[in-house]
């Protein structure tokens, strides 16, 4: 309001003062728009904020969760993708997609061939046991390391596969 009144004085310019003084209410207006418009950023940032977290927090799950499709062969099965790198902390979900069971172990005790299947110190053997069509088993890999698995059922077909878990 000063501002305008001191250039209409200083430039003396009649009529100026008019049309200095014409926008002053519009002026007036001006700080209430200016702050809905504010809020209005502040909520959009907000939002903004909520979605990138978001996104976020999803590509962080995704990152830690895996899927092996347990799929039927004429030689029995196979895993698919039968070798994959994970971070550790990563879950790994088998899923029987196929017509007949399937399973998933590391324990080289029961496996057919001790050599398909190892785990790192450290970590301890997992077993699925049989999986019926349709079924899953998960397991969470924390421990890095090379892992070989066997689909018992069909070890002796090559159904087998690799877990390699990064740090
Ligand atoms: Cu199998």
């Amino acid at each position: 309001m000063h501002h305008g009144w001191s250039i209409g004085l200083m430039t003396g310019r009649p009529g100026l003062k008019e049309d200095r003084s014409a926008p002053r209410s519009e002026a007036g207006k001006l700080p209430s728009s200016r702050g809905r418009r504010c809020w209005l950023r502040a909520f959009l940032a907000g939002g903004l904020c909520v979605v990138v977290a978001g996104v976020g927090l999803a590509w962080w799950a995704a990152r830690r969760q895996m899927v092996v499709e347990m799929q039927d062969a004429p030689m029995g099965g196979f895993f698919d993708p039968d070798r994959i790198t994970v971070a550790a902390g990563t879950t790994v979900e088998w899923k029987n997609v196929g017509e007949q069971p399937h399973g998933a172990t590391d324990d080289s005790t029961i496996a057919l061939r001790a050599g398909d299947a190892a785990y790192p110190a450290g970590a301890k053997p997992f077993d699925s046991g049989i999986l019926p069509p349709g079924q899953s088993f998960t397991y969470t890999f924390e421990v890095p390391g090379t892992y070989k698995y066997v689909c018992l059922p069909h070890e002796f077909g090559g159904m087998t596969g690799e877990v390699i878990v990064t740090k």
